[in-house]
């Protein structure tokens, strides 16, 4: 098809009667001249069209039918298994608005690099056009945008993640304003993959990837880079939080968001099921998000907070009933599987999974061989409807959002930092977000287990200076003292014997009700330089048989070793110059003082 014919096919398909929209999907068309476009309804029927197609070219294989209804298994290219940092890009006109936690190129060379990839790379294939709302579809926080995709998977991994198809149309040209996201999978050359963002124009422009937060352009792309830098400018926080609701046994709901980085748990805690004694006394958690949220001060003062995706694009390994048996109920049907493994009856596996069945062909489609590393990819992953999940609730829909009462800060420290400590006010809570370090996980290509700076598990996700970015959270409490207490937590602490002091998951539930507790005034503290800290008398630690040993290393405050990480904390912060907020400072200042008195 020559593209004068192209054109025409499209204007006569084109279901929008918005012209910013229309020439926009007609200019990606001239330059990358699909043999066809099809915008995206959304619809059951569009769906099935496209699992057919993806089944027929084997970009999809079914799964047993019997255990995994409806659910399907991809792999990727072994090249192409996570996140991409290094050829992460923000795209700003001045350097020093990325900021030293971006790599950056201006907008013209970006645009530039990019459309010369994406000259003639949808030859052969088709280009979907996917109108999407990230958050409820009728709430004033959500905000919408359009993927233009030539891979079928990411149209199936977006419906599944956000409101996809005619009702975001409709709000889009209602709106007249939306992201625009273009993507190809390219040659899927990690020679030729680029992750581009350009927040001053509200755009995204991604190639050579077709893995999770690379190519599902809603989820990482726009509801984080593109949506802070939005954020700051709108006078609300776009976050990688996952929301949760604490109901307590008088009927009474707390909601916290809590940030920790990529594959540490976000999903777990989320859905964490209490243990018994709380189940039988009354306590529920209700899940509202995993992975983003997105918050803004009410009338009231409080931050109320929505989740913008609709779906989970979970870590498969280490989920099983003892770790998360909400999540197992959650995937049980309409799933789709990337780079698990098989077992000899076509059912997905990895290492923490359920059951005695063992793996036969591991997430490359090899027979398994335990020489060639796990069965599953570390960050192979799920991607499921977030209604399947038994504890999520009808406040996730609120078009107003659910009021935070708390807000988490977290990471994997096996040393030093105590279970838990509350920030004195939302200045110190800032500095707390701002220094977390984690140790990497397999969610980046990289290295894992080392340790780095990760404020507000936001470094791979923040679209612009962290320096602002610090700037625009210290902002909120200017003229306002009704926002959430802020905490941080370490459920990764290791003891001599290099093993993990706290058993973590359902019994996080003790931490959440001291959190809650102390909200409403009602649970003590011990203060100290770093924060308030319980005393291992303050938490509920009934039936946990933890040795003494355990106890001191989740409770103690170890005052020589946080002044060696407040050093490291000080030259953390200089790397952003003058351009960090003196509040920051200060109260990284007051913090040494108190530490070396
Ligand atoms: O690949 S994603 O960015 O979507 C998942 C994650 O790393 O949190
Ligand atoms: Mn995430």
């Amino acid at each position: 098809m020559n593209a004068q014919a192209t054109n025409e096919a499209m204007d006569a398909s084109s279901p929008t009667t918005l012209a910013s929209l229309r020439d926009w999907v007609d200019q990606v068309a001239k330059l990358t001249t699909p043999d066809a476009v099809e915008w995206c309804d959304g619809s059951d029927a569009e769906n099935k069209k496209l699992i057919d197609r993806m089944l027929a070219d084997g970009t999809l294989q079914t799964l047993n039918e019997e255990t995994n209804p409806n659910s399907f298994l991809h792999r990727s290219d072994p090249s192409d298994v996570a996140r991409v940092e290094h050829l992460t890009f923000v795209c700003t006109t001045e350097e020093d608005d990325a900021g030293p936690n971006n790599h950056w190129m201006s907008p013209v060379d970006g645009h530039r690099k990019m459309d010369e990839l994406f000259k003639g790379c949808m030859k052969g294939r088709t280009m979907y056009v996917i109108p999407y709302c990230m958050g409820p579809i009728d709430s004033p926080l959500s905000r919408c945008g359009v993927e233009i995709t030539d891979s079928p998977y990411v149209v199936a991994n977006m419906r599944i993640m956000t409101r996809m198809g005619e009702q975001a149309l409709k709000r889009i040209e209602r709106e007249g304003k939306f992201v625009k996201g273009l993507h190809s999978i390219g040659e899927l050359d990690p020679n030729r993959r680029f992750i581009m963002h350009f927040p001053e124009e509200l755009s995204i422009k991604s190639y050579g990837s077709g893995y999770g937060g690379n190519a599902l352009l809603g989820k990482k792309c726009h509801a984080l880079r593109i949506a802070s830098h939005q954020a700051k400018s709108e006078g609300w926080l776009a976050e990688h939080m996952l929301i949760l609701g604490v109901e307590n046994p008088e009927g009474e709901t707390h909601y916290i968001a809590a940030a920790f980085p990529s594959a540490c748990g976000k999903t777990n805690l989320a859905m964490l099921i209490p243990p018994e004694s709380y189940r039988e006394a009354g306590w529920k958690i209700w899940t509202v998000g995993d992975d983003i949220c997105w918050m803004r001060p009410g009338a009231d003062g409080r931050l109320y907070a929505i989740n913008p995706e609709a779906g989970f694009f979970g870590v498969a390994p280490g989920t099983g009933s003892d770790s998360n048996p909400n999540a197992v109920k959650t995937l049980s049907r309409d799933a789709i599987f990337t780079n698990v493994a098989l077992t000899a009856d076509n059912q997905p596996w990895w290492e923490g999974i359920d059951g005695d069945a063992l793996p036969t062909v591991d997430w490359q489609g090899r027979l398994y061989d335990p020489t060639n590393g796990p069965a599953a990819h570390p960050n192979s992953r799920f991607t499921v409807s977030a209604k399947q999940c038994p504890s999520y609730t009808d406040e996730a829909e609120n078009p107003a959002g659910v009021p935070i009462s708390a807000i988490i800060f977290g990471g994997r420290r096996p040393s030093l930092v105590p279970l838990v400590f509350e920030a004195r006010d939302w200045n110190h809570g800032v500095l707390v977000g701002a220094s977390m370090g984690s140790e990497t996980t397999a969610a980046a290509t990289g290295a894992v287990g080392v340790m780095r700076r990760d404020p507000m598990a936001m470094k791979p996700f923040c679209g612009y200076n962290f320096a602002d970015y610090f700037g625009h959270w210290m902002s909120f409490a200017d003229d306002n003292d009704n926002l959430p207490k802020i905490y941080h937590v370490n459920w990764f602490r290791k003891g001599k014997d290099g093993k993990y002091v706290w058993p973590g998951f359902g019994e996080n539930m003790r931490v959440l009700e001291w959190i809650i507790d102390r909200v409403k005034g009602e649970a003590s503290a011990v203060e100290t330089p770093i924060g308030n800290l319980p005393s291992a008398e303050d938490l509920n630690l009934d039936g946990l048989a933890l040795s003494e040993d355990a106890v001191q290393t989740l409770f103690d405050f170890d005052r020589t070793g946080w002044a060696e990480e407040f050093k490291n904390i000080g030259s953390f912060l200089d790397e952003f110059g003058d351009r960090l907020t003196p509040k920051l400072r200060k109260e990284h200042a007051k913090i040494v003082d108190q530490l070396n008195d």
